[in-house]
């Protein structure tokens, strides 16, 4: 028998951008995959066919991932928030962002060589700004009243200030250890971002169906992520007080151990974190054997 990725018509096929090669690729790629989408891996290919759905990958640089969805040569994307928000004030009607996908998550700044004596935002006027983000720089700087000269640079921005040709940057951060490599210190943050899946409008009733599937899927992976299964032994006395412990637990199962009535064995979904002070609390309540676990998949 034919599976529904093989008989759908090409017309018909998804296709979503995803970064070809840099910091979002694996993260796309994997997400994909644990939602039943798997590729054939190809790696000269810029498009890979699935054969578990009717759907096509396009590899592309992340910088034209919003402009092919806003002009419909993709249906799906995924890309940071930050590569939306600048390729917004060039794109006509620009796509919205379905969803959040919890990866890439890094923040636009402003930093400063640390020997700057910075006292706040009104000490930029009148300096050179090194980023690749002219156009939400721009209109932050705008919005805050602030008269700078923007200079575009692609690549390697931080070290601007250090070949002089600029006296401050705005560019991307996660850890700040670049920055701090650089001598830069961070002053005002612009953007928070982490990577979105993107969405083309206008699309027929039949795609917009299989959308709906793969967005269930997707959301379920990242509920799964945010859930864990947790197992454990506890004398039956201690149910309640194991039950106040847990956090975000929906109610536990409690299961007769059949050696010993006094004890019970009790499975039950964390919707939050379970620290190891958590885990602790529950021995100390008389849990023993106790086991936490990752969630792979939840449909509701
Ligand atoms: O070739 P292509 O155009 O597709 O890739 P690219 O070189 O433009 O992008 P890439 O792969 O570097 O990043 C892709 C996306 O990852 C970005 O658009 C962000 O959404 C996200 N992301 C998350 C980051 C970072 N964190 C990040 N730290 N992108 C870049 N950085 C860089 C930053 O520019 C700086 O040079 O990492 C350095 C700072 O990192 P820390 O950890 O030292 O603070
Ligand atoms: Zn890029």
């Amino acid at each position: 028998m034919e599976s529904l990725a093989q008989t759908t018509s090409d017309s018909q096929r998804l296709r979503i951008a995803v970064q070809k090669s840099g910091r979002l690729s694996e993260k796309s790629f994997r997400l994909l995959d644990r939602c039943g989408l798997s590729f054939p891996w190809e790696s000269q290919k810029l498009i890979l066919k699935s054969e578990t759905f009717p759907i096509d990958v396009m590899k592309v640089r992340d910088d034209d991932i919003p402009g092919y969805v806003a002009d419909g040569v993709c249906d799906l994307g995924i890309v940071g928030q930050n590569v939306i928000s600048e390729k917004s004030f060039e794109i006509h009607n620009p796509p919205v962002p379905l969803l959040q996908l919890g990866f890439g998550t890094c923040r636009l700044a402003i930093a400063v060589p640390k020997e700057l004596a910075f006292s706040g935002l009104n000490d930029l006027s009148g300096l050179r700004i090194a980023t690749s983000y002219p156009h939400v720089l721009g209109h932050y700087l705008e919005q805050q009243g602030i008269s700078a000269q923007v200079l575009v640079i692609h690549g390697s921005v931080e070290i601007a200030p250090t070949l002089k040709i600029a006296d401050a940057i705005c560019d991307l951060v996660s850890t700040g250890g670049t920055l701090r490599s650089h001598g830069l210190v961070e002053v005002a943050t612009i953007l928070h971002s982490q990577s979105v899946l993107l969405k083309a409008t206008e699309l027929g009733s039949e795609k917009e169906t299989l959308i709906a599937r793969i967005l269930a899927r997707v959301r379920g992976v990242l509920k799964a992520d945010q859930t864990k299964y947790i197992m454990m032994n506890a004398p039956r006395s201690a149910i309640e007080t194991i039950k106040g412990i847990l956090p975000g637990m929906e109610d536990p199962s409690i299961i007769p151990l059949g050696t010993d009535s006094a004890k019970v064995a009790i499975h039950a979904v964390a919707h939050e974190t379970v620290f190891w002070e958590t885990m602790e609390r529950l021995k100390a309540a008389g849990a023993s054997s106790i086991l936490v676990l990752p969630i792979e998949k939840i449909i509701e």
